[in-house]
């Protein structure tokens, strides 16, 4: 990776991954991506270059990747789940006829391409616990629909042309920095506002519904290792399960509280949040990721918290 482009720099993870990533290349080599609307600001404008990347219009893609020599790409342009099961043409549009251009361009210019596939592309006759890394891919969600679609063509274009595709399956992302935006998973990160600004927090799922969830830290280790690792090495490519704790609404509650002993947590159940999360597994069996390019989470719910909890309180004020 000498020359990098994120697409959707300023999104929930790449807000965070284009920061990283210019730690560790570089500023001048990190190109943030951004749709007009979605302007970088304070240290992701600061940190090196930005330029208008639109997934749907491939002439201005091409340009930026010819201007700033880009070889590789981390292709964040997506709708999460529960804004994809509302708009579900745009979705498609995002995911998959924006996927193609990416993949066309950087077949033509040979880039490298991270497309993140999730939890999301498993559906209700997966094995719900320790699903393994190939299973049944069933989803009824069109965000499931469009992840399964992303790991086909990402397959397809390194079998086919030998673009060198790499992925893996997030599971919902918790993080300080930038809030997530229309996912099932996005109650994880929203209870850490709630429980410092003081605020009841109302759960949108039941009790004892788990999913695997992780922090910012582990996930954008896990996109740049994966862009890093020895591709002699890779059995899989489209897209790997990963894995660092899977929790329900009691748990992470309870922990919570050990810090915040005030805290009051109640369910007020959003039916379509309740139905895609019981549709998608308990937990990942990541063992592949492990033994192929040597994943290891640093996290766990009980660390996480700590750290959340410290960063929301210098953030917040509070
Ligand atoms: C969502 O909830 O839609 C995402 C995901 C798990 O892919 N966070």
């Amino acid at each position: 990776m000498k020359n990098i482009l994120v697409i959707g720099s300023t999104g929930q993870i790449g807000s965070e991954l284009t920061v990283e990533l210019r730690k560790r290349y570089g500023g001048s080599h990190v190109v943030a991506g951004y749709i007009p609307g979605a302007e970088p600001t304070g240290e992701l404008k600061e940190g090196g270059p930005a330029a208008i990347v639109d997934v749907t219009d491939r002439r201005s893609m091409e340009d930026v990747v010819r201007k700033y020599e880009i070889d590789t790409v981390y292709n964040l342009a997506a709708l999460l789940s529960v804004v994809a099961e509302k708009r579900p043409a745009m979705a498609w549009k995002i995911g998959i006829d924006g996927l193609w251009n990416v993949l066309e361009m950087a077949r033509e210019h040979h880039c490298a391409v991270f497309t993140p596939s999730s939890i999301g592309s498993f559906g209700e006759s997966t094995p719900h616990v320790k699903t393994p890394q190939d299973t049944i891919q069933r989803p009824r969600t069109m965000y499931g629909i469009t992840k399964v679609t992303t790991e086909l063509l990402s397959d397809y274009y390194f079998i086919k042309y030998g673009v060198d595709t790499r992925a893996v399956r997030f599971p919902g992302i918790i993080s300080n920095v930038t809030l997530p935006g229309g996912g099932t998973t996005d109650y994880a990160v929203e209870i850490y506002y709630a429980a410092v600004k003081g605020e009841k927090f109302a759960c949108p799922v039941k009790a004892g519904t788990y999913m695997d969830m992780m922090y910012m830290p582990d996930a954008l280790n896990a996109a740049i290792s994966l862009m890093e690792a020895d591709a002699t090495r890779l059995k899989h490519r489209n897209a790997f399960n990963i894995a660092s704790m899977s929790f329900d609404p009691e748990e992470i509650y309870q922990v919570i509280k050990k810090h915040v002993p005030d805290f009051v947590m109640e369910y007020d159940v959003d039916p379509l949040k309740q139905a895609i999360a019981d549709s998608w597994p308990d937990c990942l069996d990541d063992s592949c990721a492990r033994e192929e390019w040597d994943w290891k989470p640093q996290y766990d719910l009980e660390s996480m918290t700590q750290d959340m909890l410290e960063k929301l309180r210098q953030k917040l004020n509070r």
